[in-house]
């Protein structure tokens, strides 16, 4: 059984106040917080197993090294992968994907092909991509967002051709909630002998993911929006196309033999984790994949996915909302924009009752374009919010209208 209550005994800073007020905690999509389980494992590492792993032959390195391989398992399972080597710890999804567009992307990419993307896309799986074409000559396209906030997918069909070396989407969208088809990009992506890239940052913490299933070649993710410590994420890759990769970072561990004027590679996932790695990072994100498992990926998303549809009925029912992203078949969050005032005077007033929003163009400006708006307020669930959080959320925005309906 799923119980709430149970389970946010298990996160302390719940039970936190915020100017008087209990905590309210609807920024999940920024950074989730923690589970005592995971807390708990970074300090029994600092305090019992602290080593530099892979290179140390004393017990403390052999202990870290097994904790950190052990992390890389979990993580691997966590996702379906078919193996564990295609598994590179990263900073995060932000690295992970950088990585693709340094390593792949500048050894893959000539003049005239072209990688073709979505006008919805989160800036780190678009910048990096604008600063591989800038160094390749290849070239950007989008897939147009239809107005109800889903892809055109009619335009994809047109789009990815014999020219698109790799197709790079995000799973589900961290302003509009859509969960976008990447299975079906995949195929399209694959029908041209192009590479499929997955954004996993919010679809990774919050719904199964398989990437066999997915069909996909890249799959990135950040481990703290899944309950994991900040500066741990990963890279999944196929390992073929991985093999073939030019290094992303140089350094001690992923290489094999050095010499003063060029060097060899270190084997799969060593030759992409280049110095010291976030070695307690790992291994909390292994106990975060551990909590996560326990309870049941398809329990947390049969969760959000009511409470996400709870909170997106009672919002709409606020006079003037502007509700943004799809009807149906949404990822647990909810972007909005009420009429004459600012979303940033929203979440400020919010704060002082204690619920915790965020707003502004989430790090997608162009599709903030395509709305035609500014910034937006975005509220966003995890697996321990309640209804009577939505409730409070809907409270605290009634009395902003008012609050504000007072100076219109
Ligand atoms: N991709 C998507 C879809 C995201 O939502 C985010 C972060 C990232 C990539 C980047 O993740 P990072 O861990 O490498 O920074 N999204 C947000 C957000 O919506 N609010 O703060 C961060």
């Amino acid at each position: 059984m799923y119980d709430v209550a149970e389970i946010r005994q298990n996160f302390p800073i719940l039970d936190r106040e915020v100017h008087g007020k209990p905590l309210v905690y609807l920024d999940n999509a920024a950074t989730s917080q923690k589970p005592r389980q995971v807390i708990q494992t970074l300090t029994d590492y600092y305090e019992k197993h602290n080593a530099n792993i892979h290179r140390g032959a004393h017990r403390l390195a052999e202990e870290a090294t097994a904790a950190y391989e052990e992390a890389r398992e979990k993580v691997a399972r966590f996702i379906s992968a078919p193996d564990s080597d295609g598994l590179i710890f990263t900073r995060g999804t932000t690295e992970s994907i950088n990585l693709v567009a340094h390593a792949w992307g500048r050894k893959n990419l000539r003049e005239g092909d072209e990688i073709v993307l979505t006008e919805t896309e989160h800036h780190s799986n678009l910048v990096p991509w604008q600063l591989a074409v800038r160094d390749t000559g290849a070239r950007l396209r989008f897939i147009p967002m239809l107005d109800d906030g889903t892809l055109d997918m009619e335009a994809a069909r047109r789009l990815i051709g014999p020219k698109t070396k790799l197709v790079a989407c995000t799973h589900a969208s961290n302003v509009l909630a859509t969960i976008n088809p990447v299975e079906e990009l995949a195929r399209l992506a694959h029908e041209n002998d192009a590479l499929m890239l997955v954004d996993g940052a919010q679809s990774a913490p919050h719904m199964p993911v398989d990437v066999e299933k997915l069909g996909c070649d890249f799959f990135a993710a950040s481990g703290h929006k899944m309950l994991g410590p900040t500066g741990a994420g990963f890279l999944w890759g196929r390992i073929e196309i991985l093999e073939e990769m030019e290094p992303f970072l140089g350094g001690g561990e992923m290489i094999r033999e050095v010499h003063l004027d060029h060097s060899t590679w270190n084997d799969l996932p060593y030759k992409f984790e280049a110095g010291t790695m976030n070695i307690e990072g790992a291994i909390g994100l292994g106990a975060a994949v551990d909590y996560l498992d326990e309870l049941g990926m398809e329990n947390i998303r049969e969760h959000e996915r009511r409470l996400g549809a709870y909170a997106h009925g009672r919002l709409s029912e606020i006079e003037g909302i502007v509700l943004y992203g799809p009807e149906k078949d949404r990822a647990g969050l909810v972007s909005f924009s009420l009429p004459d005032v600012h979303p940033h005077d929203l979440s400020q007033l919010l704060d002082e009752e204690g619920v915790a929003i965020r707003s502004g163009h989430h790090c997608c400006q162009p599709l903030m374009r395509r709305l035609g708006i500014a910034a937006t307020a975005r509220a966003s669930f995890y697996l321990y919010n309640t209804e009577e959080e939505a409730d409070a959320l809907v409270a605290a925005l009634v009395r902003a209208r008012e609050f504000f309906g007072a100076f219109a």
